[in-house]
């Protein structure tokens, strides 16, 4: 029997990845990589220093940087998000996912956030969602990322449930296999080729409503 979801929140709740995106690619451009759609797409659920080594390795520039100098770049890149996301409304909560979290409530499900973005907390809140959550997973306590299952254990966690209780909702195949791995559901939104791990799988944001999971649940 279901009674949590964990949340992704980039790619699901939110756009931010646009942020993200635009915010890296100024760091790429000033270390000399070429900035790509597929580069951009690799990063996606991917910490910030993670992300960074990508970028610089993707270019071949991974030995150039020391740590100092590795630090203020992320830091960068952070100031300019920061910025971008200010300008997030509840108006950016993706299509059907405001009726989706508001029935999971109506329908007494807990929920919580297993985000490995560090200004998930200011984001929640510009979406007027902070009150949703039971709780937020503490990126800065994962030793981890995504697709270690770490963040989705610490979510069943912090719901105080078994993961076999749990549903995770996940856009990025990094993020389902940490599902898998943590012995929750799967609930994949996005390309069904790349999600093809999911247990669950909807196209987009708009289809996920608590009838159709009940549904697919039913026909596996
Ligand atoms: C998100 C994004 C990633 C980003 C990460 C860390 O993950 O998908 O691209 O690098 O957060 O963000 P920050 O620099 O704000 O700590 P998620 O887990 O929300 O999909
Ligand atoms: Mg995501």
């Amino acid at each position: 029997e279901i009674s949590g979801f964990a949340f992704d929140l980039d790619g699901v709740i939110t756009d931010t990845a646009k942020f993200h995106a635009m915010a890296w690619q100024q760091v790429a451009e000033q270390v000399g990589t070429k900035w790509t759609s597929q580069l951009a797409d690799n990063l996606k659920g991917i910490d910030r220093m993670t992300s960074l080594e990508m970028i610089l390795k993707a270019g071949g520039h991974e030995t150039e940087y020391s740590d100092t100098e590795k630090e203020q770049l992320a830091d960068e890149k952070n100031h300019n998000y920061v910025n971008l996301i200010k300008t997030l409304t509840p108006d950016d909560i993706l299509p059907g996912m405001l009726d989706f979290i508001q029935s999971l409530h109506q329908n007494h499900y807990k929920l919580a956030l297993a985000s490995v973005s560090r200004n998930a907390p200011v984001i929640l809140e510009r979406l007027g969602l902070t009150d949703s959550f039971e709780g937020i997973v503490d990126p800065a306590s994962l030793k981890l990322g995504k697709p270690d299952p770490e963040i989705y254990i610490r979510a069943a966690e912090v719901m105080h449930l078994d993961p076999d209780k749990v549903i995770g909702v996940e856009d990025a195949a990094a993020g389902v296999t940490s599902i898998n791995k943590a012995g929750e559901t799967s609930l994949g939104i996005g390309d069904a080729k790349i999600l093809h791990e999911a247990n669950l799988i909807f196209a987009n944001t708009k289809e996920v409503t608590l009838q159709a999971i009940k549904e697919k649940m039913t026909a596996n």
